[in-house]
């Protein structure tokens, strides 16, 4: 079994709705046992690309499918949700992106292929995704930094 951690966000349309979806389609999904989430908060857009703000949350999933099987299976989510992809980075309806995933025992799973990369390559430069993860995953820590501290530290680079 396994502990997904996914960023979830929206800044397209009815944004709360499309992260309620999700929630509700990842619940009916065979092999995915338990699926929580933090609070939804509202954050600024983040990169290059000028859009409204989003909505962005992570979801805790307790779940035996394989890592690329669930990555298949957000995709899935996005596409009822009438993702488009056009613009990198760009406005969306539903983005799900898997970020943490820990085994059976605690530890941390990592995948490199081409369609899919965990850890998330940005997630720690990211807030959006450090807050509500440190709301789900209080004791998480990367590389000997612990979650707090990291956000801290990013909350001063932006000030
Ligand atoms: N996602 C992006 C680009 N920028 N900014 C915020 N605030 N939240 C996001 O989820 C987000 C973003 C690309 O995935
Ligand atoms: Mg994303
Ligand atoms: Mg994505």
């Amino acid at each position: 079994m396994y502990t997904y951690y996914m960023g979830i966000g929206s800044n397209l349309g009815d944004r709360e709705g499309y992260l309620a979806f999700a929630v509700d389609q990842l619940c009916g999904v065979q092999g995915v046992a338990n699926v929580e989430h933090s609070s939804w908060i509202e954050t600024p857009p983040w990169g290059p690309v000028e859009q409204g703000p989003f909505l962005n949350g992570i979801l805790k999933v307790q779940s035996s499918l394989e890592p690329l099987i669930m990555l298949e299976t957000v995709l899935h989510v996005e596409r009822l949700a009438g993702r488009q992809r056009d613009i990198h980075w760009g406005p969306r309806t539903l983005d799900l992106d898997i970020v943490w995933i820990e085994d059976g025992a605690g530890q941390c799973v990592e995948v490199h292929t081409p369609n899919l990369v965990v850890p998330h390559p940005y997630f720690w430069e990211r807030q959006f995704v450090l807050e509500p993860l440190q709301e789900v995953y209080p004791t998480f820590s990367y590389e000997g930094e612990s979650i707090g501290a990291r956000l801290e530290t990013l909350r001063v680079l932006e000030s």
